[in-house]
């Protein structure tokens, strides 16, 4: 049946897909009119595969079956659902890839709270299992704008309970295992013996599933089939408000693991997930791994992987990640790019065959296996590494600073501030850098004072206004960006990066004290947002 509606509210293209409140989302036609939005900016879908799938999420079931409904009545062939509704973001990545349908969406707010007072979100993912690419968005966007009907099927909702195929119309629903295929493929990348064999030699280690999706995957691999003991696996439940808490595994969220990683009776290896399945935290015992040194040291050694034993293409990281990257890129003459912030960049360079790895500072880090960030996959890149290395993490990280030097790197956020004192700051920064080069600030000199843009070497396209970077002449990075991904007000991301080849040791922020404070000087972020300090510090 076709319903009549009207434009609305769709948002520009985020970082991530649309997100906004679940209250927002619960408004009449609105979960609809973004469906439909998407559908209207595709062509030749016709009998083809949409794989769908969520986080668990509150308002998952109910737009799970929306997005079945409307499915069938634009005219695919098939829908490929995980049980539950459920599917974690590289999960969906790969099942996109696996049965090559034409695209999928993941019903996710990511790293966002859930619950009926938090956040809800929808991404849609092309068929080579990755972020829709700018253009599309932007397509997507303008439909949002002009949409006057969209297309759903009446009934019954279906059964997702139940793994098998049943008809809807002349579209078939096939509910899979959201686990299965995942795991094949994580068989396939590593040495699951090897790391079988540490843990059977007394390895311990606990994963926080957050209540989100990642619990039933950790479950299956790392406590079925790798043999951690039960109970390693720790909020393995999804829960559609995540137990109360937000799904972000970063230092104030994930602070118990933290905490246990800390103190005397931490295991050999602590981690974590977000929401939706494609973030990672690592921790070894007594040493948190910044996720832009992660990426660095799983690029350092991931030839010790049966998959990337003949060597990476290449590597890429956002431009906010830490330039720890670069280092072992350069060290072993491998292509470095750096790409703005949000994984869809990183899409044609992996489909060109230009790298193998790629990361970001927010705890994303992934590879060609998928064309999403991969939380699992790192955790099991790290247990595979150090199973190979006989090494602990803390071996492994402060090995890798002698090595290479260390990026002593530092976000700070600022979450929810006013929407207009935000972008005035960034307007008058913008106004302000071209003053700023070849400025002594902070003890060093600034060399380069710009608005990050990136030109795309695969198809030519041009991003502008990435973030606003003030780089020094030893090479010392300040990053000023407005986050994509919020739904209240507007969250400044503030990054810092300081290299350091001799003092290895010191505490992260006073490390970076000077240029900290050099750029709230600059920025006057404390004053223009009336915050004492930031909310969240990584
Ligand atoms: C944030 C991170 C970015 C990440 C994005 C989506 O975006 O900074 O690195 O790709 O979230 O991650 P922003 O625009 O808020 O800085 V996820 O795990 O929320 O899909
Ligand atoms: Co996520």
């Amino acid at each position: 049946m076709i319903v009549k509606t009207k434009p609305f509210d769709g948002q520009k293209p985020g970082t991530s897909g649309l997100r906004k409140k679940v209250t927002v989302f619960q408004q009449p036609h609105y979960a609809e009119n973004f469906i439909q939005s998407v559908f209207d900016a595709l062509t030749g879908f016709a009998g083809k595969a949409l794989v769908l799938g969520g986080d668990g999420r509150f308002y998952n079931k109910e737009v799970i079956q929306i997005a079945i409904r409307m499915a069938a009545a634009n005219g695919f062939g098939k829908v490929i659902v995980g049980q539950d509704g459920l599917l974690s973001t590289p999960a969906t990545s790969n099942i996109i890839r696996k049965y090559q349908a034409f695209g999928g969406f993941i019903l996710s707010a990511s790293h966002n709270p859930g619950g009926p007072d938090g956040d809800f979100g929808i991404k849609y993912n092309s068929s080579n299992g990755g972020p829709a690419p700018e253009k599309l968005t932007d397509a997507i966007y303008a439909n949002t704008k002009k949409i006057s009907q969209y297309k759903i099927e009446d009934g019954a909702d279906v059964d997702l309970a139940r793994i098998g195929t049943i008809q809807m119309g002349a579209m078939a629903v096939e509910v899979i295992d959201p686990v299965t295929d995942y795991q094949i493929l994580m068989e396939q990348l590593f040495d699951f013996d090897v790391i079988a064999q540490m843990i059977k030699g007394g390895f311990t280690l606990r994963f926080d599933a957050m209540s989100a999706i990642t619990g039933p995957y950790a479950h299956a691999i790392l406590e079925k089939t790798l043999g951690t003991a039960a109970g390693s696996v720790v909020n393995g439940t999804p829960l559609p408000d995540f137990g109360g808490h937000h799904p972000d595994p970063n230092l104030v969220y994930a602070k118990d693991l933290y905490d246990l990683m800390m103190s005397p009776a931490a295991p050999d290896f602590g981690a974590a997930s977000d929401g939706d399945g494609d973030r990672n935290l690592i921790i070894g015992k007594g040493v948190f791994v910044t996720p832009s040194d992660s990426v660095a040291m799983l690029a350092a050694n991931a030839h010790l992987a049966e998959a990337y034993a003949k060597g990476l293409a290449g590597v890429a990281r956002s431009m906010p990640t830490s330039a720890a990257l670069d280092r072992v890129a350069a060290a072993k003459r491998l292509d470095c790019y750096e790409t703005p912030t949000g994984w869809k960049f990183f899409g044609n360079l992996l489909d060109a065959g230009r790298i193998t790895i790629c990361g970001e500072e927010s705890a994303g880090t992934g590879s060609n296996h998928v064309r999403e960030k991969d939380g699992l996959w790192a955790v099991l890149l790290w247990l595979n590494i150090v199973a190979k290395r006989k090494l602990s993490v803390k071996e492994i990280v402060e090995g890798h600073w002698r090595e290479f030097g260390r990026n002593y790197y530092s976000r700070h956020d600022y979450e929810e501030v006013d929407a207009e004192a935000a972008n005035k700051l960034m307007a008058d920064l913008r106004a302000q850098f071209p003053k700023l080069k070849g400025a002594k600030a902070a003890g060093g000199v600034i060399a380069t004072a710009d608005d990050f843009e990136y030109l795309d070497p695969v198809d030519g396209s041009v991003s502008k206004s990435q973030g606003i970077r003030l780089i020094f002449e030893d090479g010392s990075r300040i990053i000023y960006r407005l986050s994509g991904t919020g739904t209240a007000g507007a969250t400044l991301r503030l990054y810092i990066d300081k290299f350091e080849n001799k003092q290895l040791g010191l505490e992260t922020q006073s490390a970076l004290a000077t240029l900290i404070k050099y750029a709230d000087d600059v920025a006057q972020i404390k004053s223009r947002t009336g915050r004492k300090g930031p909310t969240v510090i990584t």
